[in-house]
Order: C-alpha cells, then structure tokens, then sequence
C-alpha cells in the first residue's frame, strides 16, 4: 500500500477530530473506493468515540457488501452518524484505551472482535485506569505490557524548608551509600580523625568540594551524616584522572591512608555506586519495538511540522508494524519565559494553545500504539526535579490519544524491558564540568553513561538543574534500568554502558537563533526504534 493513500487519510482523519489505528487506516487504504469508504467511516462513527478502529471500518465494509444486518453497521446506523468526537472526554478515552488491542495482525478473525468495539464505545463511566492494568488487556499475540514505577506525581511533600534538603541529600546518601558500603571497610567521618597516623580507612560520602592544591594534588572533602573528611588524590597517582569526572553532591566510597597527624587521608582507590559489569538486561519475549523521542516544541516557529506528519505517517505503514509503544522524553511544546526573548520565535503564544496543538499532533500517531510522556523544562509543570507530570487540566487538553502522563523522571517497564525516562537538563551540567572527551554535545550518551556511573540522573545540586527536595531522593538511579531515555540536548546518540542500552533522542525542532549563537546544532527529524527483544537501535530520519 502505498504511503500516501495511508498519510492521506490519516490527515484527512486528523483534521475531523479522530485519531486512527494502523490497521483501520490500512482496511481503509486497500479497499476499492478508499475515499468513499473513509467518508462512511467518519459519518458512522459512534459519538463519544476517539479512535478509529478496524472494527469501525470492517462493518463499513460489511454494509458496502450488502451485509447490512451485522452488529457492527448496526451499532453503527443506532449511533446515528456522529458529526464528530467530543474532544477531552476523560471516560470515553479511558474506556477506549482498555479496548486497544490487536495492533497489527492480519488475520480478521482475530482484528474483529465487535464484542471489544462495543465495550469501547459505550462511555460506561468505568473508572480512569490505573497504574498496570495495562496487562489485563488480553487481546491475542498483541498483547501490551507496561507499568510504571518511581512516578512521584500526586507525591510531593517538599515544601523548600531547609529541612527538606536535609532529609533528601540524607536519603541519597543512605540508599547510594548501601550500594558502596559493602565493598569497603567504611568508617565515619568523625572517627577517622581520632585513628592512629598511617591507619588504612575508607569513607562513604557526598562530594562537598574538590579544588587542585598549590602543588597540583587535588582536596576532595566528603561529607557523610557525622561530618565532613579531606582526601588527597596525589597528581601522579592513576586515580587522578578520575578527579575531573567528578561533581558536587554525587556519593563514592574512597579507601586510603592517614597522614601521620589524622588530618587527612591519601586516596588509593575510588568506588562509584556504578552499574556492575556482570548486569544482563532484560529483553522481550517477542518482536516488538518502542520509538523512543523527546523535545517535540510544538508552538516554536521552528517546530518541524512535515519532519512530525512523516514519522506519523510512517508509524502507520508496514515496515512499523512492530513499533507498538511511543516514549516521549519532555519538552511536548515550546513553553512561554522560558528563555529570555524567547516569544520572539513563538508560532503559538498561549500555553495552553500549544498543547491543544500538540495533541492535534498526537493525534496522527497510530490510535494503537501505547505512549508514555514524562515533561521537560519548557513544559507547564515546576521546572524543579524531580516534575510531576501534567496537571488535570492538561491532561484533559492532551487526552485524545490518551497518553501515560508520569514524572521526570520516571521509570516505564514495557514488554519485561525497564526504560528509565529522564528528560535531562543535567547533561548540560556533566558536559560544562567534564573534560570534552568524556562528555560533549555530539556524543550526548557518554554524559548519560556518567550519570549512569554515579546512579544519579541530577547529582550536582545548585548550578543548572534545580532540585525540589522531596522526603526521598527521586532522581536516584535504584535499579540498573535496561533503557536509559534523555532527550534535552537536541542531540542523537546512543551506546551501551556496562549493557545498558542509553539513548539521547534528539527534537523536532529546527536550530534556534539561541542555538546558532553559541554553535548547537541540532539532530531534528530522527526517530531511534528499539527492538525490545534485542535492544538494537535503528534511526529513522523524516527531516
Ligand atoms: O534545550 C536545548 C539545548 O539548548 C540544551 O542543551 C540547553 C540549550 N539551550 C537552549 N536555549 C538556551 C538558552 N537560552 N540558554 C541556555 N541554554 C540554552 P531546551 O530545553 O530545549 O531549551
Ligand atoms: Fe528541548
Ligand atoms: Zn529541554
């Protein structure tokens, strides 16, 4: 089937309201007078539905073929020809989604189900979806499998006292500390001072400070919860290389010797909480595959409309048949203040405006595909992390896909394969403070490879990313993820460290005038697909 009889009618789709399954744009592209079916299509839709189905086209299909008495046209002639999807209807996009199933397959006696379609249409007011039962959708060999962890939205319980940061950098402390603490014979601050000269002594700590000394050593103060300690990474010792890799406020363990007076120790190694070596990832169980994006901008001047309705497009063909879930890493739209003159480039300049524009957006992604969004620092949440996600209002504005709408950052298990989504303003921090070759805008994962070594997505605390301190550290890297998703720096790229598969997406927005005077230029237009099942990534570009 050719692209453009498909694009064309999931445009057509979009611009009356619906959002489309890949298959019911496929049943509706290979049938004989594909517009005239299209327009049937959109006349016979049920009132309160969103998302265009391959049962809604089959018994269009059904009555052309003279079989006018089957429950599908009949559903259909009861419903009375809708004019139109009522637009942010929570239950009805609620009670949509826990129909979608079947994404892809050919065979119809498994695509036709006109028992599911009915459920999904009937706005029953059963209750919005909650947290996993994503699973229960039974629906044959297209069966999705997601859920989400360390989502903080609806959690906070910061209130900036100073008491707050107290009890977050303690709990970091506590639970990268456990992860350090068994590989050294750790001691706390205070009580190494009282130890005899020349003892061996290990501490586990936050980084309060380093700073070079006059002779070219370098002072490493560590803090725990007794206090603070100095240690001295000597020049020509191999641990000095390790020294500009370092930031403020991440937890390592470091094992030395004490100086004759217990006023300082001499480092002989260095431990980060770090990814072990011997971490398998999980994979799938099946050939399925997640395009994972971030930095969409939707309502800047230079958002790529074509490069975004070509990805959508394409979703909807063949050769994407097995990409079943959308990962979207934050910045959906342009924002407004975010950046000083920064409404002198806006294509839309209410907020609100842009997201009922990105929704339109979302909605010529395929209706079957199961998306995940976490925000950005242009989006209208805090700009503080960790971000809940979206309010009820915008979730409202952004409901006609029916997006998962979780926190940065936040953790999303599909299909076994555990991706931890972050959007990523602290990359800009890891490359500013790390030396070129092991952080830099063209090869944006090896910065996430540092937050990975000191499982911390934001370790330093005061520069760029503003921190909220909750009662528990969320940007604590707990579980060793198989995925880790950033996006932010508008840049692609993606490796494996210790086998964990990161990958920076890159934006869907054109080079700024920002950008251009200080020499970012973006990889805008690029879609990263994931196998689950074998976590290769392929690059499809659409700029
Ligand atoms: O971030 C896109 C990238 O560009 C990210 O690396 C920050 C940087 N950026 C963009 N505009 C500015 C301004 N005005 N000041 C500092 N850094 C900037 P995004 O979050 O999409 O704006
Ligand atoms: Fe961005
Ligand atoms: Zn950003």
């Amino acid at each position: 089937m050719p692209l453009e009889g498909s694009a064309r009618i999931v445009s057509e789709l979009t611009s009356r309201g619906y959002n489309a399954e890949r298959e019911a744009v496929t049943k509706i592209a290979s049938s004989d007078d594909s517009r005239a079916v299209l327009e049937r299509v959109i006349e016979e839709m049920p009132e309160d539905a969103l998302v265009v189905r391959p049962t809604h086209v089959e018994a269009v299909l059904t009555e052309a073929a003279g079989r006018s008495n089957g429950p599908g046209a009949q559903r259909a002639a009861d419903s009375g020809g809708g004019t139109g999807p009522e637009t942010g209807g929570e239950t009805a996009a609620s009670t949509d989604r826990a129909v979608q199933s079947n994404p892809s397959q050919e065979d119809p006696s498994v695509s036709t189900g006109t028992g599911t379609a009915t459920a999904g249409e009937s706005s029953s007011g059963s209750p919005v979806e909650t947290e996993g039962s994503a699973s229960d959708r039974t629906g044959g060999f297209g069966e999705r499998d997601l859920e989400i962890a360390n989502d903080m939205t609806g959690q906070s319980t910061g209130t900036g006292e100073y008491e707050d940061f107290v009890s977050v950098f303690r709990d970091r402390l506590e639970r990268l500390g456990s992860k350090l603490r068994g590989r050294v014979n750790h001691r706390p601050a205070t009580s190494i001072e009282s130890m005899p000269g020349g003892s061996e002594v290990a501490m586990v700590g936050l980084v309060n400070d380093v700073r070079s000394t006059a002779s070219g050593h370098w002072l490493i103060e560590l803090e725990d919860a007794t206090g603070t300690f100095p240690w001295l990474v000597m020049k020509d010792r191999e641990y000095v290389e390790l020294v500009d890799e370092l930031l403020c406020d991440e937890v390592l363990a470091m094992e030395g010797t004490l100086s004759d007076d217990s006023g300082i120790a001499f480092v002989d190694s260095m431990y980060f909480p770090d990814v072990p070596r011997t971490h398998e990832p999980s994979t799938a169980d099946r050939h399925v595959q997640a395009a994972l994006i971030s930095d969409v901008h939707v309502g800047s001047e230079e958002f790529m409309e074509d490069a975004w309705n070509r990805f959508a497009d394409w979703l909807h063909t063949e050769e994407a048949q097995h990409v079943e879930y959308l990962l979207i890493g934050g910045d959906m739209v342009e924002g407004v203040g975010v950046y000083p003159d920064q409404d002198e480039e806006l294509d839309i300049i209410d907020i609100y405006d842009q997201y009922r524009a990105f929704n339109e957006h979302l909605k010529r992604v395929p209706g079957d595909l199961e998306i995940v969004m976490i925000p950005g620092n242009h989006d209208a949440v805090r700009l503080a992390e960790p971000q809940p996600g979206f309010d009820e209002e915008l979730r409202g504005i952004m409901s006609a896909h029916d997006p998962r709408i979780v926190s940065n950052p936040s953790t999303v298990t599909i299909e076994g394969v555990s991706v931890l989504m972050y959007h990523g303003v602290s990359l800009d921090e890891v490359i500013a403070e790390l030396p070129e070759e092991k952080a830099n805008y063209d090869e944006p994962h090896k910065a996430m490879y540092q937050l990975l070594k000191k499982r911390h997505v934001a370790p330093q605390f005061g520069g760029h990313t503003r921190l909220a301190p909750e009662e528990k550290d969320y940007l604590v890297i707990d579980e060793v993820p198989d995925i880790f998703h950033t996006g932010h720096v508008h840049k692609l790229g993606f490796g494996k460290y210790h086998s964990v598969l990161a990958i920076n997406s890159g934006c869907w927005q054109a080079q700024t005038d920002f950008q251009k005077s200080v020499n970012i230029d973006p990889d805008a237009g690029y879609a990263p697909i994931v196998d689950l099942d074998t976590l290769d990534v392929t690059v499809q570009k659409f700029s």
